[in-house]
């Protein structure tokens, strides 16, 4: 079962709007300093958060319970100006999660007033929690013959194939910065890697390599799949033959 936690931005817009229109350095500055905190907030917790459009986050938030999410909101309301919403949802695969959540965030499941929590919480039961991290191999000689836009543009290709590969086995996938992706994932969608990395080689003469990580915490879990993609940078450097996907459980 994965536990995810959005979180979202109470009523942006219209507050973006009263900053008037010199605003989106403010803005800019506000969602880093904001992502900071959160991820540090959670992450304090043995979860991770990843950054969804820059104004919104998703938390593997597998072992939390509603007072764990309580405290949290308690901390972010004494540091910023605006307020955050928790949508919490739990299911077989990240994408029922991501549903869940919001489901209950549209029919006004409330779980605590005060601060704007709201959804269903599975807490510390049957916790499971799959991430793969995939990450270009050897992006570095791309760039000798890319500019550095070029490069970017070569990744969003990327990360929107990705995206809608891996949602259509219902997991999740984010862009973690450079050429770095990681992806909340099920057994299916684990099922299917090879395939995305054998369709990119041979679609895009992209290589991927791809560490998966088990464990019962979203923290566990990416410091796993992150250990087994060095892992196979390890075996590659050493002049081995090396594997494209290595997983690590704990
Ligand atoms: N988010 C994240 N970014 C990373 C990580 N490791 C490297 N990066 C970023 O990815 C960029 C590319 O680095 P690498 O992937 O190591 O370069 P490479 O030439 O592709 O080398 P290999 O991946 O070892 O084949 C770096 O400039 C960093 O911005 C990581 O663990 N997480
Ligand atoms: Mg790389």
């Amino acid at each position: 079962m994965i536990q995810l936690s959005i979180l979202k931005i109470t009523e942006y817009g219209p507050w973006t709007l009263t900053l008037g229109s010199d605003r989106e350095h403010e803005l800019q500055m506000l969602q880093a300093s904001l992502y900071k905190e959160v991820q540090k907030l959670f992450s304090e917790k043995h979860c991770i958060v990843f950054l969804n459009r820059a104004d919104e986050f998703f938390v593997v938030s597998n072992g939390l319970e509603l007072e764990d999410h309580i405290q949290i909101q308690k901390n972010l309301e004494k540091l910023f100006d605006v307020k955050l919403t928790i949508s919490i949802g739990y299911g077989n695969s990240p994408f029922e999660a991501n549903l869940k959540a919001y489901e209950g965030k549209k029919n006004n499941i409330i779980l605590n007033t005060e601060h704007n929590i709201f959804g269903f919480v599975n807490g510390k039961s049957d916790s499971k929690v799959t991430i793969m991290h995939l990450d270009v191999d050897d992006l570095t000689s791309k760039r000798k013959t890319n500019s550095p836009y070029e490069i970017s543009s070569i990744i969003f290709d990327l990360y929107s194939k990705m995206s809608k590969f891996f949602l259509e086995k219902n997991s999740l996938t984010f862009f973690m910065g450079g050429d770095n992706f990681m992806v909340i994932s099920n057994d299916d969608a684990k099922k299917s890697v090879q395939e995305f990395i054998n369709k990119m080689k041979t679609d895009d003469n992209i290589f991927l390599n791809c560490g998966i990580g088990n464990a019962s915490t979203g923290r566990d879990a990416v410091k796993l799949a992150t250990k087994s993609l060095d892992t196979i940078r390890e075996i590659r450097d050493s002049g081995k033959e090396k594997p494209e996907i290595y997983e690590l459980s704990c």
